[in-house]
């Protein structure tokens, strides 16, 4: 089985804790640039993009399905509840893939060299400023034992922090949590290497 990453990719952490908590290896693959455009570099995904997972003949696109993937042939039990259906643990799931989503689009444009202070990138931090916002104040949803929520929030708020764009904001609880979820024994494996 192999996943097509970056070292950088909060998508593809989310699927690498995941895989750490499910004690499951998995050959990684380092895309290295997510600026290239084959797709043979991103396990022939041609929205160019990763994560991806191949495993044996099958190909899996996007870090959700791959997840849903490899719960139902490592964890028929779904200890880290990927496959619920609570639709408030799918919203706040919902928002942190978002924010994740604008921050790559933050960072992307500035590599690219794109002029920063359009009202569209401008929009982009406003949806990172608010989704925090929104999930401080939803953070009972992060409770009890880690799940695959909270590999959501650790991925995203390690890349806020690592790359700059964690917004001017005062969060404890959700900051209360990521510090107990960096805590993990298995989280330092996928860390960040700007
Ligand atoms: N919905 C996708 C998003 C994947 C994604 O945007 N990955 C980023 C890296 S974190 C990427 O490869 N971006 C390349 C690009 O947008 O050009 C998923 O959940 O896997």
């Amino acid at each position: 089985m192999k996943l097509y990453y970056t070292t950088g990719s909060h998508f593809a952490r989310k699927v690498r804790l995941l895989l750490a908590a499910l004690e499951t290896d998995v050959e990684l693959v380092d895309a290295v640039s997510t600026a290239r455009t084959e797709p043979e570099r991103f396990g022939g995904n041609p929205l160019l993009t990763v994560p991806v997972l191949v495993d044996g003949q099958q190909t899996v696109l996007d870090s959700d399905r791959i997840a849903a993937w490899l719960v139902q042939r490592f964890d028929p039990g779904d200890r880290f509840r990927v496959l619920t259906a609570d639709p408030d643990r799918l919203n706040a799931r919902m928002v942190l893939n978002g924010v994740m989503a604008a921050e790559v689009e933050l960072l992307l444009a500035a590599r690219s060299g794109l002029s920063m202070d359009s009202r569209r990138w401008e929009k982009k931090r406003r949806v990172i400023r608010h989704g925090l916002l929104w999930l401080e104040t939803r953070s009972d949803l992060f409770a009890g034992e880690p799940d695959y929520l909270d590999f959501h929030l650790l991925a995203c708020w390690d890349h806020l922090r690592t790359y700059g764009h964690f917004p001017d904001l005062e969060l404890p609880l959700l900051s209360a949590r990521a510090a107990r979820l960096a805590a993990l024994p298995w989280a330092a494996a996928s860390a960040f290497q700007p």
